[in-house]
């Protein structure tokens, strides 16, 4: 019973807080249970990406068990990779005065008006995975994430180790993730900062595969068969590279022989790929934020400073790297 008491009270010291930060004007909050879990749990709105990838479907488990675990309500919709569908979940996320919205917006620009709205309402919104070029930085509260940039750095770092003593050209092609997203941006823009310091390095292609398997297949085999002569793949994400392992292979060519390749990720069948000496190295991106991201949540409602970026750690992985790592590997 005491115990009881004492939730109850906590609640509402909660649902006060709430109240102040997250859930409008209403002061005494929810009772008509609009926020759709009583008084005594945090509601989130997540407005996921898509299941484009791997790595989503490992963030999207991890979110939504990260929930369970922390006691918060979650709301969770799939954008199917439309940035237009995300902008309606927001929406209706702040329609239903969640306590706290988070989102990895599939695409970098044109979240001012939505995000405006969220503060106008007075949620608090949470970057999750992916940025937004917003100018105003007070639209959000944190940003948790990747450093993408870092990591396409670290793929034109594994580059040009790899062909240090050779003199030859280095014709590489490139499978973009989805165009205007900030992975896609920054992988590229950091890989080229590194590759650029030799003019032997040579992208002669470079689309987007728009982060799936099925279309780093379709494109690749676009790439083979006006370029003959190709020595690197750089693909943005491991599906990408794994649905152009399947064009290599088609076309006669051993993938990570013939062709070297570079993915970003590190999921398990990336990591997989690796093992079996098809994949060459792989710039780890982890998908499991969710922890971090609850946390942080609980931190915003509460009202209490949380720093404006939070970067992931990560690392890289050579063959013999994946082949220790894989028995392990989460996801
Ligand atoms: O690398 C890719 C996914 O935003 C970091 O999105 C994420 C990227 C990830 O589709 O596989």
């Amino acid at each position: 019973m005491l115990k009881r008491i004492s939730v109850l009270i906590l609640a509402g010291a909660t649902a006060l807080t709430m109240a102040g930060c997250g859930s409008g004007d209403d002061g005494s909050t929810s009772a008509g249970g609009s926020s759709g879990g009583g008084d005594d749990k945090i509601v989130m709105g997540f407005a996921q990406v898509g299941a484009e990838s791997g790595w989503r479907t490992a963030n999207t488990k991890d979110i939504q068990e990260s929930a369970k675990t922390a006691g918060i309500e979650l709301k969770f919709s799939d954008a199917q990779q439309k940035q237009e569908n995300q902008i309606k979940a927001i929406r209706s996320y702040i329609q239903q005065k969640v306590d706290v919205i988070a989102f990895s917006p599939v695409v970098e620009s044109g979240w001012d008006t939505v995000l405006k709205e969220a503060q106008n309402a007075k949620i608090p919104v949470i970057l999750t995975d992916r940025a937004v070029d917003s100018k105003d930085t007070s639209l959000y509260k944190t940003f948790l994430g990747s450093d993408f940039v870092e990591e396409g750095k670290k793929a034109g770092q594994w580059l040009v180790e790899e062909y240090k003593d050779s003199k030859d050209d280095v014709n590489i092609v490139q499978l973009e993730g989805t165009t205007g997203s900030a992975p896609a941006n920054d992988r590229k823009a950091g890989f080229q900062e590194i590759i650029s310091a030799d003019p032997k390095f040579k992208i002669i292609a470079s689309q987007t595969g728009d982060f799936t398997r099925a279309k780093g297949k379709e494109v690749m085999e676009a790439f083979l068969k006006s370029n003959p002569d190709i020595d690197v793949l750089y693909a943005h994400n491991d599906d990408m590279g794994l649905g152009a392992i399947e064009a290599i292979e088609g076309a006669g060519k051993v993938p990570g022989k013939d062709i070297k390749i570079i993915t970003v990720d590190a999921v398990r069948d990336g990591m997989q790929a690796l093992a079996d000496g098809k994949i060459n190295y792989i710039v780890e991106c982890s998908p499991l934020l969710g922890t971090q991201l609850m946390d942080l949540a609980k931190k915003v409602i509460a009202g209490e400073q949380v720093p404006q970026r939070v970067v992931t750690e990560e690392t890289t992985f050579t063959q013999e790297q994946a082949k220790e790592a894989l028995p392990n590997r989460k996801y």
